[in-house]
Parts: structure tokens; C-alpha cells; sequence
């Protein structure tokens, strides 16, 4: 299988919470390889640009006020099949649905504060790692 990338965010709810470390160290052990990676802080806008897909969504103003709440870490993670993987890897949205051991089940405390974010296709992959980072930032 070829070797592909996901994005990924931890949340500002796993930044307080003290799981920059534990959760870093999970997706390592999962075979994912860290191509690009930043500590930084979304202003509302560029939360609100990054998840405009669900802007019609009823809990869209929350999840703009959290995504904005406080740092995150964004990085793009290399493995085969890496998209499909890291979802395995992170669990369900829910955490309270999540499969034990997964990183939101461990880390997670409701479906609104869900510890990361995973890219949901190849696609969005790209969109979302070239949101947050320039080419010279990406060491593959
Ligand atoms: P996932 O992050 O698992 O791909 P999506 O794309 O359905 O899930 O949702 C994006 C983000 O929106 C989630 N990570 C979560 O933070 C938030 N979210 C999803 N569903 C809800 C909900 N019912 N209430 C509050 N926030 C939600």
C-alpha cells in the first residue's frame, strides 16, 4: 500500500489537559511519521475558515469558540494508508463511543472537546496541511 499523510490537530482540551507528550508519543508508536509540526493558537477567523464545512451545523459557533480557546499542535503525519489508520488510531467523534485504548477514549472528554482532530479523506488531507503549513515547513 503507498505511503499517503493526514493532518492532525490536538485540541486546546488536550493542550490544557497536559496530553501534548502522551498523545505525540501514541501516534509515534502507531507507525505514524511527523513530516511537519507547529504549536500555535487559532484566531475565531481562521477556526472558522478551517471547519466552514460545518457551518451549517448547529454546534458550529461552539466549535469555533473552542477550536480558538487556546493553543493547539497541527502537524502532518506520513504512513500507508494514513488517513484511514489515524481515524482507527483517534476513535470515534464520540469519545464515549470510542474503542478502548483509542486516543480520544484516553484522552478525550466529550464529542465537542475530542482531544485531535483526523482528516477524513486524502483529500481534505491536503486542504487542511497546506492551511496550516508552507512547503519549507513540510520535511519529508
Ligand atoms: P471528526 O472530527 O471525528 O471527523 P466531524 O467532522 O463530524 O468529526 O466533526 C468535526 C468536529 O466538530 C468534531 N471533532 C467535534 O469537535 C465537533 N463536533 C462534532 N459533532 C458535534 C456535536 N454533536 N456537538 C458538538 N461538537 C461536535
Amino acid at each position: 500500500m503507498a505511503v499517503s499523510q493526514t493532518f492532525t490537530m490536538i485540541k486546546p482540551d488536550a493542550v490544557r489537559n497536559g496530553y501534548i507528550g502522551s498523545i505525540l508519543a501514541d501516534i509515534q508508536a502507531g507507525g505514524f511519521r511527523i513530516v511537519a509540526m507547529k504549536f500555535t493558537r487559532l484566531s475565531a477567523q481562521k477556526a472558522g475558515e478551517f471547519y466552514a464545512v460545518h457551518k451549517e451545523r448547529p454546534f458550529y459557533g461552539e466549535l469555533v469558540a473552542f477550536m480558538s480557546s487556546g493553543p493547539i499542535v497541527a502537524a502532518i503525519l506520513e504512513k500507508e494508508n494514513a488517513v484511514e489508520d489515524f481515524r482507527q488510531l483517534i476513535g470515534a467523534t464520540d469519545p464515549s463511543k470510542a474503542e478502548p485504548g483509542t486516543i480520544r477514549a484516553k484522552y478525550a472528554t466529550s464529542i465537542g472537546e475530542n482531544a485531535v482532530h483526523g482528516s477524513d479523506s486524502d483529500e481534505n488531507a491536503r486542504i487542511e496541511g497546506a492551511f496550516h503549513f508552507a512547503g519549507v515547513e513540510i520535511h519529508r
